[in-house]
Order: C-alpha cells, then sequence, then structure tokens
C-alpha cells in the first residue's frame, strides 16, 4: 500500500467540532457606531504588496478593515481584496486543530490532536531523520510572512533546502536577467517610477486585474498625467482599454518585438548616448545582432504592423528617460523567458531610465539590526548544486526541483516543511510528483489557515491563525520612501489556532535550539528592533506606519552616479556570464510552438476580486465574484455552440478534462486563444463555498517550457479543445 493516501478533509462541522461563535460573515451585525470601537493596525496579507491599515472592532466584534492614510506605499488605500480580509478571519472552514494522519484498518485519515501531541511527534521525526541521513536532509517550501521563523528553525537544525514559488512560478526570469544586465533585481514593490513617466509599455503585465494597489494607483496617475501608454497583450485587457496604443501581439512573440524596437532605437538614433556611453557594456555587439531585426521582420512573427512598431519605438524614444518598459511579475511564460527579460532590461538600458525621474527609482529600506539571538551555522554543503545542477545559474531554491528531491530512497530531501503555498494549484504538473514524494518523505508538515488541496499530503497539519489574529515580522519593504509598518492582533485567534513564530519556538524548545529562540513573546523582538530605529511598540500600535528619511537620492545624477554590481561594474548589454555558460549572450527569438488544428491556446491572468486560490473561499470575496469565466470570441463560441451563461468544459491534449466552467462571450479575446483567471476550480474537499466551482487553468497544463537559465516553469504553450458542458 502506498504510504500516503491523499486525504481529503471533510467540511470541518462534519467533524462535530463545536462552532466557538465563529462568524458566518459581517453583514448580520447592527448598524455600526453605537458600541466601544478599537482600530489596530495591521498589514495586509491577502496578497504579496503588503498594504497598511487598521482593522476595526465594535465590542470586540469584527466590523471592517481600512487603509492607513499615512502610508506612501499604499497610498492610504486598501484594494477590494485587502477590504474583504475579514473574511480570512471569519471563513467557517479554517483549520480548527492539529491534525495527525493515522491509519485505522487500513484507511487512512486526520485525528484532531493536541498541539503537544503534534508538535512532539513532528520534533521526534525531525531527530529521527538527523539520526538516519543527517541534519541537512530537511527542506522548506513557503510563500507568506510567517515562512521566516520555519526557515530560521530549519536552519537552527542543520538544514538549508529552501524554495519559494515566487521565484520558479512568478519573478525568477525577471530576477535574473535584471541581475545579469545591471547587477541588481528589480526587487519587490517593483521600483518602477510609473507616477512621473511620460511613456508607459506593458509586456502582458495587465495592471488593473493585477491589482498590486499602489502600483495601480501610479499608472492612474501617469494616465491621468496623459503619458503614453502602450499596452501589448494578445487580449484586450483593462490596461489595452486606458492604452493609446494597443498591440495585440502574437502569443509568445514579444522578443521578437523587443528586438524590434532595439533596432530601430538604435538605428534612427533614438537611444540614451550619454547612459550607454559610460555604462554600459556591448554596445557594438548588440548594435550588429539587432541588424537583421526590423520592424517589417518582426511583423511576420509578432502580426503587428511595422508602422505601430515603429510608431511606438519613437514615442518610447522620445521620452526618454522618463520612459520605460514594465519588467512584469510573473514572467514564467514560453521557457525563453530570461531572453525576454533581458530583452526588456536592454530596451530600458538603451532609454537611459536606470535611476532616472520617470524610469526605475532607487529604493531604499530601513536599516533594522535583528534581533539579539544566535546565528544558525552556514550551511554545511551545497545543496543546490545537489538537487539543481542543471540550472546553475539560478540564485534561489527551485520549488518543483525541491520536490523532486523528495522521491526515491536515494533522496535528498528526508523532511519536508509547507508553509502557506498551496502546491498542488501552484506549481503547474506537479500532482505526480507530489504524489511519489509524498509517498517517500519521513516527514511531511503543512502549515496553512485552510483546508486547501495541499493539507490532504501532510503528516502533520499545523492550524496558523490568520494575519488579524497575529504578529508577524514589520514591513520593511525596498520603496521610495523607507518605511516600517506593524501588524498586531485585532482579536484572539479562533479555535486553537496559533501563529507561525509560537509554532516554530515551540519546535525549537522540544529540538533543544531553544537559544536560537530567545523571545517569550514575539512583542519583545518587534520593541526591541523599533527601539534600535528611536522608535517603539507603544507608538507603532499607535500610529502602525513609520517613515525614515531616505539617506541617499530617490535618482542619479553626476554627482552621485550609479554603480553596477556586475562582473564588469557595467551594463551588460552582452552578457559575457550567459556566453560562458553556453546560454545565448544577446537575446535570442524562438518562435513559439502553435497550438495546432481544433486546440485553443489557453491565457490565464487575474481578476481584481481574487488572489490566487487563496481568496476563493472566503466569504466576502466570494460575494463578489464566486466564479470565474472562460472568455470565448464570438467566433470560438459559434464554432461550439456556446453563448453567455452557458458552461464549457476544456480538454487538454492528454485528455485531462476540467470543471465546467462559465462561458463568457466577448471580442476581447482573438479566436485563437481562450482566457480565464487562476484560482478557481478547487478540489480540497473542506471549502464548502468553492470547492468544485470555475476551472482550475493549472489542471490543463500538460505542456510546460522549464526555461533552461532559471529553471522556471513556462505555463503558457497549454493548448485546450472545447466541450458544451
Ligand atoms: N487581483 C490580483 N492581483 C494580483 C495577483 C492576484 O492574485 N490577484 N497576483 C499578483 C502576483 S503574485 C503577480 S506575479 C502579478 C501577475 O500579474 P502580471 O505580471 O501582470 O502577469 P502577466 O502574466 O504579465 O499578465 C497576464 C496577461 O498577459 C497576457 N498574455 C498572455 N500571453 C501573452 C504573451 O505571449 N505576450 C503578451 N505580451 N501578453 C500575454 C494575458 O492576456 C494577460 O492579460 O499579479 C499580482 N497582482
Ligand atoms: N496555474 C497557475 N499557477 C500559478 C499561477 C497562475 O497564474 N496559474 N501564478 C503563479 C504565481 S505568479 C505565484 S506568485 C504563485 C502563488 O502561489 P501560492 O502563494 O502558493 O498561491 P495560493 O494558491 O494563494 O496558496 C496560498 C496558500 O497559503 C495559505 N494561506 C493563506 N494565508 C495564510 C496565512 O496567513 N498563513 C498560512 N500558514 N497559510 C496561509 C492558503 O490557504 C493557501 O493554501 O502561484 C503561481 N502558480
Ligand atoms: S494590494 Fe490589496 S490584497 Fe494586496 S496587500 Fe494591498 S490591500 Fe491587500
Ligand atoms: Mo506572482
Amino acid at each position: 500500500m502506498k504510504r500516503r493516501d491523499f486525504i481529503k478533509l471533510p467540511g470541518l462541522a462534519a467533524l462535530g467540532v463545536a462552532g466557538g461563535g465563529l462568524l458566518s460573515g459581517c453583514q448580520s451585525r447592527p448598524l455600526p457606531g453605537s458600541g466601544e470601537v478599537t482600530v489596530t493596525p495591521t498589514v495586509c496579507e491577502i496578497c504579496f504588496w503588503k498594504c497598511a491599515g487598521w482593522v476595526h472592532a465594535e465590542n470586540g466584534e469584527p466590523w471592517k478593515i481600512t487603509g492607513n492614510a499615512e502610508d506612501l506605499h499604499s497610498g492610504g488605500r486598501l484594494c477590494t481584496r485587502g477590504s474583504g480580509g475579514l473574511g480570512a478571519y471569519a471563513d467557517r472552514d479554517r483549520l480548527r486543530q492539529p491534525m495527525l494522519r493515522v491509519e485505522e484498518k487500513g484507511r487512512q485519515r486526520f485525528k484532531p490532536v493536541s498541539w503537544e501531541e503534534a508538535l512532539s511527534f513532528i520534533a521526534e521525526r525531525m531527530e529521527q531523520i538527523g539520526e538516519r541521513h543527517g541534519r541537512d536532509r530537511l527542506a522548506l517550501l513557503s510563500h507568506g510572512s510567517g515562512g521566516g521563523q520555519f526557515k530560521r528553525l530549519l536552519n537552527a537544525f542543520g538544514s538549508h533546502i529552501f524554495a519559494q514559488p515566487s521565484y520558479a512560478q512568478c519573478r525568477g526570469p525577471r530576477q535574473v536577467a535584471f541581475a545579469l544586465t545591471y547587477g541588481e533585481d528589480v526587487g519587490s514593490p517593483d521600483r518602477t517610477d510609473m507616477a512621473n513617466a511620460r511613456c508607459i509599455a506593458l509586456i502582458g503585465s495587465h495592471i488593473g486585474e493585477n491589482l498590486h494597489n499602489g502600483q495601480v494607483q501610479t499608472l492612474s496617475e501617469a494616465i491621468a498625467r496623459d503619458a503614453t501608454l502602450i499596452t501589448v497583450d494578445p487580449r484586450f485587457s483593462v490596461a489595452a482599454g486606458k492604452s493609446r496604443y494597443w498591440l495585440p501581439i502574437g502569443p509568445g512573440t514579444d522578443i521578437a518585438l523587443l528586438l524590434a524596437w532595439m533596432h530601430v532605437l538604435i538605428n534612427e538614433d533614438l537611444y540614451d548616448h550619454r547612459f550607454v556611453e559610460q555604462h554600459t557594456l556591448g554596445f557594438e555587439q548588440l548594435r550588429e545582432h539587432v541588424q537583421s531585426f526590423n520592424p517589417e521582420w518582426a511583423w511576420l512573427e509578432t502580426g503587428l504592423e511595422p508602422e505601430r512598431i515603429r510608431a511606438t519605438a519613437h514615442e518610447l524614444g522620445r521620452h526618454a528617460p522618463a520612459s520605460l518598459v514594465h519588467p512584469g511579475r510573473h514572467t514564467t511564460w514560453y521557457g525563453d523567458d530570461t531572453q525576454r527579460e533581458r530583452a526588456i532590461a536592454i530596451v530600458n538600458a538603451l532609454l537611459g531610465n536606470w535611476g532616472q525621474q520617470g524610469g526605475f527609482y532607487r529604493p531604499e529600506k530601513v536599516e533594522l539590526p535583528a534581533y539579539p539571538a544566535p546565528k544558525p551555522a552556514k550551511p554545511a554543503s551545497d545543496w543546490k548544486a545537489a538537487i539543481q545542477a542543471d540550472h546553475p545559474l539560478a540564485p534561489k531554491g527551485i520549488s518543483h526541483k525541491v520536490i523532486e528531491a523528495c522521491i526515491g530512497d536515494q533522496a535528498q530531501v528526508k523532511g519536508l516543511f509547507v508553509y502557506a503555498t498551496n502546491l498542488p494549484m501552484t506549481i503547474p504538473g506537479i500532482a505526480d510528483k507530489l504524489n511519489r514524494a509524498a509517498d517517500d518523505l519521513e516527514l511531511m508538515v503543512v502549515v496553512d489557515t485552510l483546508p486547501m488541496e495541499v493539507t490532504g499530503y501532510a503528516d502533520v497539519i499545523l492550524p496558523e491563525c490568520s494575519y488579524l489574529e497575529r504578529h508577524d515580522d514589520l514591513r520593511n519593504s525596498p520603496e521610495r520612501e523607507p518605511s516600517l509598518a506593524l501588524r498586531q492582533p485585532a482579536f484572539e485567534p479562533l479555535h486553537q489556532s496559533k501563529p507561525a513564530w509560537w509554532m516554530a519556538k515551540q519546535l525549537a524548545e522540544r529540538l533543544g535550539l531553544g537559544e536560537y529562540f530567545p523571545w517569550q513573546d514575539y512583542t519583545e523582538v518587534l520593541d526591541w528592533q523599533l527601539q534600535q530605529v528611536g522608535s517603539s511598540l507603544e507608538e507603532m500600535e499607535r500610529i502602525g506606519v513609520k517613515t525614515f528619511p531616505r539617506k541617499t537620492g530617490l535618482y542619479f545624477s553626476a554627482d552621485d552616479p550609479p554603480s553596477f554590481r556586475t562582473a564588469s561594474g557595467k551594463v551588460e548589454l552582452y552578457s559575457q556570464l550567459l556566453a560562458d555558460y553556453g546560454y545565448d549572450p544577446l537575446p535570442r527569438y524562438t518562435p513559439p510552438q502553435q497550438p495546432g488544428e481544433g486546440y485553443y491556446r489557453m491565457l490565464y491572468g487575474r481578476a481584481p476580486a481574487h488572489t490566487f486560490g487563496r481568496t476563493t473561499n472566503n466569504p466576502v470575496l466570494f460575494e463578489l465574484m464566486p466564479e470565474n469565466h472562460l472568455w470565448l470570441h464570438p467566433i470560438t463560441a459559434a464554432d461550439h455552440g456556446l453563448k453567455s451563461g452557458d458552461y464549457a468544459r476544456m480538454k487538454n491534449r492528454v485528455g485531462v478534462r476540467g470543471n465546467p466552467i462559465r462561458v463568457r462571450v466577448t471580442e476581447r479575446v482573438s479566436p485563437r486563444d481562450l482566457f480565464l483567471a487562476h484560482g478557481f476550480g478547487h478540489k480540497a474537499g473542506g471549502l464548502r463555498l468553492t470547492d468544485g466551482v470555475g476551472g482550475d487553468d493549472g489542471e490543463m497544463m500538460d505542456n510546460i517550457k522549464i526555461d533552461p537559465i532559471t529553471g522556471s516553469t513556462g505555463m503558457r504553450a497549454t493548448f485546450v479543445t472545447l466541450e458544451k458542458a
């Protein structure tokens, strides 16, 4: 028998657990204003933009969350999703107590256990793995604020294997391409100075649907000031609707467009000579490289008329340096993604906008000392060389490689911790490997707030309380204005849920590693850190956000020129490092694989009301958008006898059929493409609002294009047919 069966957690009410005054939503409360109102500072965890806000309660009962007016990062406002954050607290399907996988009469199930039992079990298994295989054999996959606590725990134990889906399923290609070119990453928040730009080109980047709050605001400011917006997207996105130029590009051909833009900027002498001469390396090689890539050539690849390619290149050049090509964020598309991101980085270098107003600003964060505690020892061995040797330039852990490293008797990883990432819906094509990994692992711990798909693979499930019920580390993001923001518990943790810092400390004590967590309560850490920068917990409890003066200029100048941490100290248009490793040193265009007769290309993206699959069961946000829609062109709809409101199923090339999904007929997608928002189609078993509702884009992805440079998973060579449901 398999060591681990996938267990679906039933709706937890079915376990006969007491409800304990759980809210069913926030609508049924009496009109606010009569009782005692308290406000508590928070930092939103509904997505990773980390807006600061206030949680309002009346007589201790949740009322609403609003933005913190002092928070420059969010412009003092929360987005739709952040405003619905109370739903993360009030979700009736939340995990309530620790659970342990047990087997009775040949059947596996989860048994509710005490924290004592769960933590002792984990600590014993960790020690066992350490003795049998070595203390470096545990791994952490994480995507959330409390992940650092478990990282500290595993590092102290002796294990350093670590990955986040925000690398190999998201920003990896952008990070690596900008580091190769400029010597540093774009970072988060993305350091674009859009509010001051005179011309902005979006490659994909569906800002407006992609609702990173502050970013939407700076783009809106640019539009209000009549900046030229160029949106390159096969679909008529919200941003396309606000643009002077919409370039409905053939999917996967963006590198051809970017090369043609370089061709025009260089050959028509529209590039920034001073920047190129002073700061870049390899311009002559670039000039030669792009000679054959004129707009007429790009037309055949992209389907975009040469005049439009020229006109948009002129716009970019004319407004430089207050002109930028947005680097995008979710950049794992077609497997040549580092090349595309390098091309974006190079066009920006030609515009000379690095550290310039209206281009890329210079971010700064607060110099915040770490709490005095022993530092875990550095890794004894090079785990990246062991598990991802085929991607030597990857600076970070590759999530799917970590899972592969859990498979087999000789596996490198023997114990896996998963913190706040729903692997089956997050890493495309991982289901089978995850099953095998779960069979072979000696320990798998999942820390989550909800009974998501990933919990079904665990030995132990640890229920974390929501962000509204806990402390986490201070927000200290690299920004225009350095600032700190505090997240405080607004409510007592519901049920038996606990914060990450508590769990990690408890485990550390059971493992004899307590010295690495020398605090009784996390407020000691926060207060100590705040005192070092002239504030205190008491002050931050009152104000929530504190902004600090910059130490450097927001932009570079002749007296304060930029420096680049590349090998040459210059912006590397030509990358010797790529050449040394056998990759293309200048961006190369590869024509994308085409869908073939009868198939459509499945495009996916964001919907403003949800964050991935983490909010679809949120009772507040569910009401705003209960299901996703499959966008079809009228011709496609007619071919399949479908109209808006009907249900259809996608089927991929290996025969996987998706859930029924409601059709939306619209000319905003081309007849060759379909589009849907990611995050629906849950099959967890215990998500009573969202299970079985809508379609899951990830389920259709059978043709993952791995980027050789970063190791990231290109997800857009996904071809499907349609069936009426
Ligand atoms: N509401 C909401 N906002 C979010 C998130 C969320 O979950 N919900 N998640 C956040 C996160 S983590 C990320 S990484 C970002 C992701 O958001 P973005 O970085 O903006 O994602 P993209 O993949 O660039 O954008 C998707 C768009 O690309 C278009 N597209 C598809 N194929 C191609 C192509 O070949 N060429 C071009 N030019 N366009 C193409 C699609 O039609 C779609 O409009 O969003 C962030 N913002
Ligand atoms: N098919 C497909 N796959 C994608 C994408 C896509 O568009 N389509 N987008 C990619 C991108 S850009 C990204 S960034 C990744 C995102 O990947 P993930 O961050 O893994 O995305 P989610 O599905 O939101 O999973 C988050 C998990 O964290 C849990 N959680 C939420 N809040 C908390 C908390 O406070 N504490 C704890 N412990 N757990 C919590 C949720 O219940 C859920 O199980 O996905 C990538 N994968
Ligand atoms: S952008 Fe919205 S969901 Fe994301 S942190 Fe800000 S308020 Fe929360
Ligand atoms: Mo992302």
